[in-house]
């Protein structure tokens, strides 16, 4: 397969700094010559330009953090992946997950896109529920057209990933009115109890069934949906997360299906790391996705 590799250097989402040390930490890790060594051809297409905090206003635009300086980057990354083509296999590293509002819509070449959305939190604000401002936590809900009109429409006015579409599991911290949104919008949610009870392989399984309409398949995977004992290096920790098995099965079974056309690799956060462990997770775990196989 053609893999192309797009760096998101961006903190702006986050409330704490580190993640635009990300694309670095999981080059440090292997994550092109380990997808080499699957056979893939893997192109790397450097990182897309990200405004450094330190030399804007925080509120750049009546009151939402860092808007002006994230709908910029995640339009240049919409940019860049439209231009790849349906062929090529996206894999999008962060920075932090206000960047999938850019890689969705750009991944999806304009098709009905399916979004598995694995992750501890829903990232279902919208700039009124939202109780912390950090557009992180706002991605899915612009995604599917909520929210901040500019921030909702990166992919083309009429783009949008319908929320039966969307699929989400390792669910564990969702904030009060942000839960009321997505029962309202109905999408379906796996939270951790669903795991501990079903098993991730039932679970990976309703998931492609769910999804068999769609014509493109997204998979974004926030790096604080592994627990934090395995994953400590991300800024929203929250415990009893997925295993190492159970991540691994999920992409191992997702592999299975071949469905999957995109992939983003988000919340790595190398100042809260120790000695790089949890970028090596996260590229196990694109490994795992791509094909890796035991025998
Ligand atoms: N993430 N629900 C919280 C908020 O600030 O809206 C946390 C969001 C975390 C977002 O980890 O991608
Ligand atoms: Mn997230
Ligand atoms: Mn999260
Ligand atoms: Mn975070």
């Amino acid at each position: 397969m053609d893999i192309s590799i797009l760096g998101i250097p961006m903190d702006l989402g986050a409330g704490r700094r580190g993640v635009d040390m990300g694309p670095g930490a999981l080059r440090n890790a292997r994550l092109n010559a380990a997808l080499r060594e699957l056979g893939h051809r893997v192109h790397d297409l450097g990182d897309v330009a990200v405004t450094i905090p330190e030399t804007v206003d925080r509120l750049e635009s009546q009151g939402l953090i860092f808007k002006d300086s994230i709908l910029n980057a995640c339009t240049e990354s919409y940019r860049r992946l439209s231009a790849l083509g349906p062929e090529v296999f996206p894999i999008s590293i962060g920075g932090d997950h206000s960047m999938s509002m850019g890689t969705v819509p750009g991944a999806s070449q304009g098709r009905r896109t399916g979004l598995i959305w694995v992750d501890a939190h829903t990232d279902y604000n919208t700039p009124g529920s939202s109780p912390s401002g950090n557009i992180h936590g706002m991605p899915v809900a612009h995604l599917t057209g909520l929210g901040d009109p500019q921030l909702s429409s990166i992919g083309g006015a009429g783009w949008r990933v319908d929320p039966s579409d969307i699929v989400m599991i390792g669910i564990r911290s969702v904030d009060t009115a942000e839960r009321q949104l997505v029962r309202e919008a109905g999408i379906k949610v796996y939270t951790m109890k669903d795991v501990d009870q079903m098993g991730i392989s039932r679970i990976a399984h309703e998931t492609l069934e769910r999804l068999s309409g769609v014509e493109r398949l997204h998979v974004s995977f926030d790096a604080d949906a592994l627990d934090p004992t395995l994953c400590p290096g991300v800024g929203t920790p929250v415990p009893g997360g997925l295993s190492y098995r159970e991540g691994h099965l999920l992409m191992e079974l997702f592999a299975e299906s071949r469905r999957v056309t995109s992939l983003d690799i988000v919340e790595v956060n190398p100042t809260l790391d120790t000695r790089n462990a949890t970028a090596e997770v996260m590229v196990g775990m694109a490994a795992s996705l791509m094909g890796q196989q035991i025998m």
